[in-house]
């Protein structure tokens, strides 16, 4: 008797375990089915929240959306369809046979694919093949245009070089499937300067500018530096209203301004700005003051500095020696106290250079130069 009641407890109990284990697998059901579908709404949901409070001056706005992907330049899983893609089968046409084709409407002010903050490294192997593989839509001698969006600018990005193939590869590995994601419609000009006299970054851009008008329309140039790779895709590689600083906090400053009128690193200007200000000085020689000659030019033609919210102009610069003919530049104290007087003579109305090649490579396009070299020291006494 006694057996048989306990042998019927321990059957209920057992109904009632597997009741419970039925129970928590529906209920497991029923939360993946609900992530599962939040999957689509967080695309437009979370980045709509960016839109908050963006203007010109966009990402002063306040930003708690952060993302730290293991994987930086990773956009949404291909098997999500875009927004594109979705709205069509949710609104069934009539003619499904024969689809009119519909004009592509501008790109939205805030590009809805960005992923935020971006986890920036140097230490695995990267090389030209790979990153080819990894940006097929990308078109000879580096360009890119949106298929989905018109963009309102097209941007030129400009890239005084030489000898520094090692980081170029890390610089376009990063930096391809940011612009994509961020839908810019743009083309990359490395400026190599051919032979080994003391190096002129200021002149390379001038030259940059010049070559890249040669190539397309552009009505935006963005100069960057080889080694430096931004943390956030909110920093948007466009022009403004007013010349655009990008670098404003980089790890080697700490990730902070290291002085209020610094300009140095990435930087945009639209033609018109550009010309305003005469292009960029073509007489530092060497490292050093070029960047403040030309934060000086934009002062004193009335423009002010544009610049991202700190948390969102973060940059990476892959870690370097000083080059060889490149040394500091002892004269650029002299000279950034007399840009009032000179910008008007020296800039992109005097510039001279010999250009050597143009070369159309997958992921970029080389611009070989000679463009002098520094003319002799006064001798002293
Ligand atoms: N650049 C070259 N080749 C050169 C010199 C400069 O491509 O030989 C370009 C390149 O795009 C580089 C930019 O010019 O990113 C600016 O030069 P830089 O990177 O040398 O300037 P930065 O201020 O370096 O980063 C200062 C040298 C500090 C070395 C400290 C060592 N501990
Ligand atoms: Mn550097």
């Amino acid at each position: 008797m006694a057996s048989t009641m306990s042998r019927l407890m321990l059957g209920r109990t057992l109904e009632r375990i597997c009741k419970a284990v039925l129970l928590l697998c529906l209920v497991h059901f029923l939360i993946m089915m609900i992530l599962y579908f939040d999957v689509y709404s967080q695309r437009f949901d979370i980045f709509s929240r960016f839109n908050n409070g963006r203007g010109a001056n966009a990402s002063r706005g306040p930003h708690h959306y952060y993302y730290n992907y293991s994987r930086p330049n990773t956009t949404f899983p291909s098997y999500l369809p875009g927004a594109d893609q979705l709205l069509p089968t949710a609104k069934p046409e009539a003619n499904r046979t024969r689809p009119t084709p519909k004009p592509i409407p501008p790109c939205p002010e805030v590009p809805p694919g960005l992923v935020g903050r971006l986890l920036i490294e140097f230490s695995s192997q990267m090389t030209m093949e790979r990153v080819q593989r990894e940006n097929p839509n990308v078109t000879e001698g580096g360009k890119y245009t949106p298929t989905d969006c018109r963009p309102k600018q097209k941007v030129a990005i400009i890239i005084p070089f030489r000898h520094r193939d090692h980081h170029l590869k890390y610089w376009l590995h990063y930096l391809h499937p940011i612009l994509r994601r961020q839908k810019i419609d743009y083309g990359i000009y490395i400026i190599n300067q051919l032979g080994e006299d003391t190096f002129n970054r200021a002149k390379l851009l001038n030259v940059g500018y010049t070559e890249a008008l040669k190539d397309a329309e552009y009505d935006c140039f963005i100069f960057s530096d080889v080694d430096l790779i931004p943390m956030d895709d909110r920093n948007l590689y466009h022009c403004y209203d007013q010349p655009r600083h990008f670098a404003i906090a980089m790890d080697k400053f700490g990730f902070r301004l290291p002085y209020a009128g610094y300009f140095g690193g990435v930087s945009g200007l639209s033609k018109k700005q550009f010309l305003k200000i005469n292009g960029f000085p073509n007489e530092y020689w060497g490292w050093g003051g070029e960047d403040d000659d030309i934060y000086n030019r934009i002062t004193l033609n009335g423009m002010k500095v544009s610049r991202p919210d700190v948390r969102i102009g973060r940059y990476r610069m892959i870690k370097h020696e000083r080059d060889k003919h490149n040394e500091p530049n002892p004269q650029r104290f002299n000279k950034i106290q007399n840009t009032k007087n000179t910008m008007r003579k020296d800039g992109i109305s005097s510039l001279t250079y010999r250009l050597a090649s143009v070369k159309k490579y997958p992921l970029y396009t080389n611009i070989s130069v000679e463009i002098g070299k520094p003319p002799p020291r006064p001798i002293k006494g």
